[in-house]
């Protein structure tokens, strides 16, 4: 498979984010997708290819254009250690602006438009290295370490070419994604994350929210326990995964958390690291044209192997 990495993400690197009034180490670090390209070079998991440019109008068909000029303005008036907390467009305290911050985010959306092009050219799986992730960054607010919608851009774009489903596997609920296709029923987003009465983003994620107006029917949230483990996740992924079979979608964009993991930081179900091979097993069955777009998972050590055994099932 195809991997579409830059390095241009490692001068976005927030020094801290605020949470409960205190400063505390970022989590989401450049560390994060240096593991995990240093193990795709170790075990050969696919020839990597870098980001093509794509134009600002894709970013503008999901982000409020005054939105997208405002980071870009932001990022380039800040001094060399600059960090900024702007209150219009932000939802929560974990998405500061830094000098890079827009360069690295736009970087990521062509990573993701880049794998967008390679299954338009008939690529079977493509993984697209984004950092920083998207599937909180709403049409006019970052939050949650994201700044752009990578996934829901992707989405949005092949969609021109026919129906695309979003699966989300990451810990926390992909509200900004939610909410681009919410009265859409040509792109299905299919989600499984921590139940959003007590983990981030607090707000949206319930199982009652299926889309509104065309679009009914076409969101399906999954809020699990803390307490599911590797055998629970799976079998619920099976039902989501009918889902999309039934839909019978072009194309499959999955937003790939890894922060499922039982000893993530800030996320952490009950998967041990025997559930990634699993998990990318079941969703490779599917046998559409899948791109892999990187969300979260935040422990380092394990970050590399478990992305590793979950992309090797999508080669050949
Ligand atoms: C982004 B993604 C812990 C609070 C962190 C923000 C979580 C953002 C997750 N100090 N809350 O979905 O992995
Ligand atoms: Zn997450």
């Amino acid at each position: 498979m195809k991997v579409v990495y830059t390095d241009a993400h490692r001068q976005h690197n927030p020094p801290f984010e605020i949470y409960d009034d205190v400063k505390v180490p970022y989590a989401e670090t450049a560390a994060r997708a240096e593991v995990i390209i240093a193990t795709i070079r170790e075990q050969q998991i696919g020839p990597i290819v870098s980001p093509r440019d794509h134009a600002l109008r894709y970013i503008e068909a999901i982000h409020l254009p005054e939105y997208v000029r405002s980071l870009r303005r932001h990022s380039q008036q800040l001094d060399t250690n600059g960090v900024l907390y702007p209150s219009y467009f932000m939802s929560d305290t974990y998405a500061p602006v830094t000098p890079g911050t827009f360069a690295a985010a736009r970087a990521a959306v062509d990573a993701a438009l880049t794998g967008a092009d390679l299954l338009l050219h008939e690529e079977a799986a493509v993984y697209s290295l984004c950092r920083p992730p998207g599937h909180h960054a709403a049409h006019h607010s970052m939050g949650g370490y994201c700044y752009f919608n990578n996934a829901a851009i992707a989405a949005n774009y092949l969609s021109a070419h026919g129906r695309v489903a979003i699966l989300d596997i990451d810990y926390h609920h992909g509200n900004g994604t939610q909410d681009a296709f919410y009265d859409r029923a040509d792109v299905l987003y299919v989600s499984l994350h921590a139940d959003p009465a007590t983990a981030y983003p607090y707000g949206s994620g319930f199982a009652h929210e299926t889309g509104r107006g065309k679009g009914r029917g076409f969101t399906v949230n999954v809020p699990l326990p803390k307490t599911t483990n590797d055998a629970d996740y799976l079998r619920v992924l099976r039902t989501a995964l009918g889902y999309i079979k039934k839909f019978a979608p072009e194309y499959l964009i999955v937003s790939a958390g890894f922060d499922t993991f039982i000893d993530d930081p800030i996320g952490g179900l009950r998967l041990t690291h025997h559930a990634y091979s699993s998990i990318g097993k079941a969703i490779a069955g599917l046998s559409l044209p899948t791109m892999i777009i990187q969300e979260g998972g935040y422990n380092v050590s394990h970050l590399g192997s478990i992305v590793g055994d979950f992309l090797k099932q999508f080669q050949g």
